[in-house]
């Protein structure tokens, strides 16, 4: 009987790897893929034997490219309703921040979300999640948030949860129960964090619904200080952290979150020099959402330079979600951090694979073509791996392989 060491063979493309350094590009490549898992990857030329003969199928492909799948490691894809009577309202010239204070905003989301059932949620969410997967995104992490309470925190969770196991993507999840005020806990914002403290976090966590706990450290959010609480029950259940800082104002946040080795900080238009610094020395990654800073027409960027020269890895993501950022695609996500931020092509794609997986703690399965990791990658119909960054409303996705299977 024939012994197999590989199940499909992908030739005839040249790879992005991001993995950096001299294995960064490789020109007319091939991978192997058994069950899960790169087996292999090199030059077409140099296929050894053993994987020239796989069990399944050989892809011959004929040009274009091949990158890690792309991980959104910053959405708020689960909710209820739309807030395109508050775009209406800030196109007149009312601020975010204006619409948050009058009740709107974010608990105009929650009350949506509230009152919406699994299954509508569900729905909606799927059709957003679809848009992301056509365009090769293999990972995407979904925070809940839009709930504030114990009982609609768990539907938008678990809402997450089923998307991952009804579609061939791995979904993270992340407890966003710090985002806003609810309506119950009015003038008592210390007494909600107790409960989340007390009650949410916990039954969260014994459910397995959250991969990972964040806050929103704003004026319109939560104090460092409330923050901090949260940050405190979450390490002692093992939950790994992530926080949006200094989206709005400079609160300190991020060097909170750094002080607490969080995985990320988020949005950051506002970080200072010490706020790099602190992020730089826990190795937290900054995500950088440049959907949100559009669409709030924001004017501040976030520092860019300090980031790059304290080496903080940079992220980028959709944070797809009704308010600050209604948008479903990475891809143009990665044209505009290019042109807003002044991301380089090469820094845009390394933040959608080897540095947005570092920000879900994924770096050791996610992320990169090497061999020993998850077989997530995708095909694209370019010329060069910045076109990716350079189209937009394009999408030169053609075939996405999802845990070591072809999807068609
Ligand atoms: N910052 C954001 O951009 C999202 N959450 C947050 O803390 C937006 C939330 C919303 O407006 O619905
Ligand atoms: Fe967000």
């Amino acid at each position: 009987m024939t012994e197999y060491h590989c199940d499909y063979l992908f030739t005839g493309s040249h790879l992005f790897t991001a993995q950096g350094g001299e294995e960064q590009i490789i020109l007319n490549a091939a991978i192997a893929v058994k069950d899960q898992t790169i087996v292999w990857l090199g030059k077409q030329t140099s296929i050894p034997e053993d994987y020239k003969n796989p069990s399944k199928a050989v892809y011959e492909l004929d040009s274009g490219w091949i990158t890690p799948g792309l991980i959104d490691c910053h959405s708020h894809l689960v909710y209820g309703g739309n807030r395109s009577n508050e775009f209406r309202k800030r196109l007149e010239g009312e601020s975010y921040e204006a619409i948050a204070h009058q009740g709107g905003g974010i608990l105009s989301t929650v009350k949506a979300t509230r009152e919406a059932s699994e299954g509508s949620l569900l729905l909606s969410a799927a059709r957003r999640l679809e848009t992301l997967l056509n365009e090769g995104v293999t990972t995407v992490e979904i925070k809940s948030g839009y709930g504030l309470n114990l009982e609609t925190e768990m539907k938008m969770l678990s809402v997450a949860r089923q998307l991952g196991k009804n579609f061939p993507v791995d979904v993270r999840t992340t407890l966003l129960a710090a985002h806003a005020l609810p309506p119950e806990y009015k003038d008592n914002s210390d007494v909600y964090i107790d409960h989340i403290c007390d009650v949410i976090l916990p039954a969260v966590n014994d459910a397995n619904l959250a991969d990972a706990v964040d806050g929103f450290c704003e004026n319109i959010g939560f104090t460092a200080k409330q923050i901090e609480k949260v940050f405190k029950k979450a390490k002692s259940l093992n939950l790994p952290l992530k926080l949006h800082a200094e989206q709005l104002s400079n609160q300190n946040g991020a060097a909170l979150a750094a002080s607490y080795q969080a995985l990320s900080a988020d949005h950051l238009e506002y970080l200072d020099e010490a706020g790099v610094k602190a992020m730089a020395k826990s190795n937290t990654v900054a995500v950088l959402l440049p959907g949100a800073f559009y669409f709030l027409q924001e004017t501040k960027l976030p520092p860019i330079d300090l980031l790059r020269k304290y080496k903080v890895p940079m992220a980028i993501a959709t944070d797809c979600n009704p308010g600050s950022s209604p948008c479903n695609s990475l891809l143009l996500m990665l044209n505009m951090a290019c042109t807003q931020f002044k991301l380089t092509t090469e820094e845009a794609l390394m933040a959608v694979t080897k540095h947005s997986a570092q920000a879900l703690g994924l770096q050791d399965t996610h992320g990169q073509l090497k061999v020993g990791m998850q077989a997530d990658f995708v095909h694209w119909s370019i010329d060069e791996p910045e076109d990716l960054a350079y189209y937009f409303g394009d999408n030169p996705c053609r075939l996405v392989i999802k845990k070591g299977q072809p999807l068609i």
